[in-house]
């Protein structure tokens, strides 16, 4: 096998942006002829995970079935990269010890709520506020920060400057090279 599998497992509020960075990621991977694939949770609902809600029980279930696939994808010797909210601090363990030490990478994509709240991309934030959505993340469910994440994303930098995707893209690149699975 030339290549060596890992699992990046993004995590974050829904609208952090956790599908845009994970596809340029796998967009660049593919571009070094890298095997590479996106898990992404919300459609991974509308196959494997049809059926499960938003339930503690369901998001637990949604989560071990996304890490299970991943870990086989790392067994293959692909870059998976998983995109799932994954609030709970307990599930992304569980991945987390079903897989070889270093081959889970859990990447937090820190961005403020207000943000997220704000972008609003498919309006479910306004619902959610509303009481249309009952048990949003961050709204009136509870997200659990990753204490010790292997890398965190903002979308400012130490100086204050506004990142890009692209920008956060590449620091997960250079992560995967500093760690010598590049
Ligand atoms: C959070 C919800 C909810 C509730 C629907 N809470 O940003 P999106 O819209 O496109 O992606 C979100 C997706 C969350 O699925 P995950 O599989 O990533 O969640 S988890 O890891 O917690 O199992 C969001 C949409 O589904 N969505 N209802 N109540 N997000």
């Amino acid at each position: 096998l030339q290549q060596r599998g890992c699992l990046l497992w993004f995590t974050g509020l829904s609208g952090s942006g956790k599908s845009t960075v994970a596809c340029l990621v796998e967009q660049m991977l593919l571009a070094q002829g890298k095997l590479t694939k996106v898990i992404d949770g919300d459609n991974l609902r509308h196959g494997l995970n049809n059926g499960l809600g938003f339930s503690a029980e369901d998001r637990e279930e949604n989560i071990r079935r996304a890490g299970e696939v991943g870990k086989l994808m790392v067994e293959t010797g692909i870059i998976a990269i998983a995109s799932l909210i994954s609030p709970y601090a307990r599930d992304r363990q569980k991945i987390r010890s079903r897989l070889a030490p270093g081959d889970f990478i859990e990447v937090f994509m820190d961005t403020p709520l207000s943000t997220c709240e704000a972008r609003d991309c498919k309006g479910l934030y306004k619902k959610a506020r509303a009481g249309l959505i009952k048990g949003f993340t961050g709204i009136s469910d509870p997200y659990e920060c990753p204490e010790q994440p292997e890398l965190v994303l903002q979308d400012k930098g130490p100086d204050g400057q506004l990142l890009s995707a692209q920008d956060l893209a590449e620091t997960v690149i250079g992560y995967l090279q500093q760690t010598g699975r590049l």
